[in-house]
């Protein structure tokens, strides 16, 4: 395998194309976006994600690394597109249960076709639905009149890394290959073996898809379950997370932990694909969805109790980022925060260390700015810079709502 081409360059792609390339491939990044293309050419990048620019100016300078909009003839490609929610969904009863939206994926195996030659190997790495290689990638290929398993090799290898951690994880971590046949298995188990110093476990293509699906639903499904019951012990009286810390010193126990709800572009969205694959036979899965997701408004309604008494209050929310010490805010369920509590009326400012200005509304350049004057605190990511808030409150009289139990000693 001399040369790869990476469709997709985003949090995924971008550092598996860069990877490869700083491995000795020849790799070719393809996104159908000309900002990002003409960035990347330049030598920046559009994601921030720790030692990533790095990593890529240096595949960029070894020259093993170009960057452009279609994909060209190679010997191997991969997809790393976005999979995102479809919110029409399908009806399942009186409920909606929401399904992948293929389009990309469906559109980047549309241009794979256009260069596909004999003997290539295709892998999708996009989370997707149970049955996607086979029903929706292989039948686009095969317009081409060249058959999969004999003409050309097809499989699916999850990606599975974390962001803020993305090129340890992408080296270290254990990854899934299914093949739809031996053949393609082993062949992109030998293009995995570049970098990936972690254990390549080898499956058919639908068990390796719904392992990654799996995965993403387990957690999804735990954090309910926190959530759940902080609800419960906040109306108890009492406190969730020294109540959790000592449930988990049970060696078979590990409750996640409540939040304001679940963001980032993974587990809020993949336990959809696979209710919407069997809605009747998800109901722990759909009611898990739904207890996360709702966790924003009891967010709200904790404010609100929280400033029965002051007349027109100010609400500092601190942590637009879905998760701690990251930049991304994709699905955060701080965003919802935001705009549920200026919907209701308050007058909110927002900050967050690591989230540049303008993006989010009513947003302040520093944590000073946040919180003074504010007459209660909305702590919503867990960074590390919001970690000493108590000393740092304005004064006594300011309510902190510590969403993430980050202020607990
Ligand atoms: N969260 C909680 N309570 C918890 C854990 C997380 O409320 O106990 C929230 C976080 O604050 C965040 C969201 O859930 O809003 C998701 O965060 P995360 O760190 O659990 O996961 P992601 O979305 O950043 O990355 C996940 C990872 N999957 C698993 O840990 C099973 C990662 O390995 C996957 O590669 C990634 O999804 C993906 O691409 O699917």
């Amino acid at each position: 395998m001399k040369h790869i081409c990476v469709l997709g360059l985003g949090y995924i792609g971008l550092p598996t194309a860069a990877m490869f390339a700083t491995h000795g491939l020849c790799v070719t990044g393809v996104d159908i976006s000309p900002e990002t293309v003409e960035r990347l050419r330049s030598g920046e990048i559009h994601i921030k994600e720790p030692g990533l620019q790095t990593l890529v100016r240096a595949a960029l300078l070894s020259g093993n690394m170009t960057v452009r909009q279609e994909p060209v003839p190679a010997d191997a490609f991969i997809i790393a597109v976005p999979t995102p929610l479809n919110a029409h969904g399908e009806e399942n009863g009186s409920a909606i249960v929401p399904n992948a939206d293929l389009t990309y994926i469906c559109a980047a195996a549309e241009s794979i076709a256009t260069v596909l030659q004999p003997g290539n190997l295709v892998v999708l790495e996009s989370t997707s639905p149970p049955g996607t290689t086979v029903d929706t990638i292989r039948p686009i290929l095969e317009r081409t009149g060249l058959k999969g398993g004999t003409d050309f090799h097809l499989a699916y290898c999850p990606e599975r890394v974390l962001p803020g951690r993305i090129l340890d994880e992408l080296v270290r971590n254990e990854r899934i290959v299914g093949g739809i046949n031996e053949a393609s298995t082993e062949m992109a188990r030998e293009l995995y073996a570049h970098f990936v110093e972690g254990n390549v476990t080898l499956t058919d293509v639908s068990t390796a898809e719904m392992v990654k699906l799996m995965e993403n639903t387990y957690r999804d499904v735990n954090i309910a379950l926190a959530n759940e019951l902080s609800l419960v012990a906040e109306k108890l009286g009492i406190d969730i997370w020294r109540a959790i810390e000592m449930a988990n010193r049970h060696p078979r126990v590990h409750i996640h932990r409540p939040g304001p709800g679940v963001g980032g572009h993974c587990i809020a969205v993949d336990p959809w694909f696979i209710a919407a694959s069997h809605p009747e036979a998800t109901p722990l899965i759909q009611t898990a969805r739904q207890i996360n997701d709702a966790r924003p408004s009891h967010v709200v309604a904790q404010v609100k109790n929280a400033t029965a008494d002051i007349e027109n209050p100010v609400i500092a929310c601190l942590g637009l980022a879905y998760k701690a010490n990251v930049d991304d805010i994709r699905e955060s369920p701080a965003l919802a925060v935001l705009q549920l509590l200026e919907k209701a009326g308050f007058r909110v400012r927002s900050y967050d260390p690591h989230v540049p200005l303008g993006t989010a509304p009513s947003q302040v350049s520093s944590l000073k700015e946040a919180i003074t004057d504010a007459d209660c605190l909305v702590l919503l990511t867990d960074h590390n810079e919001f970690q000493h808030l108590k000393s740092m409150q304005a004064s006594p009289d300011q309510t902190i709502i510590d969403t993430r139990g980050h202020l607990t000693v």
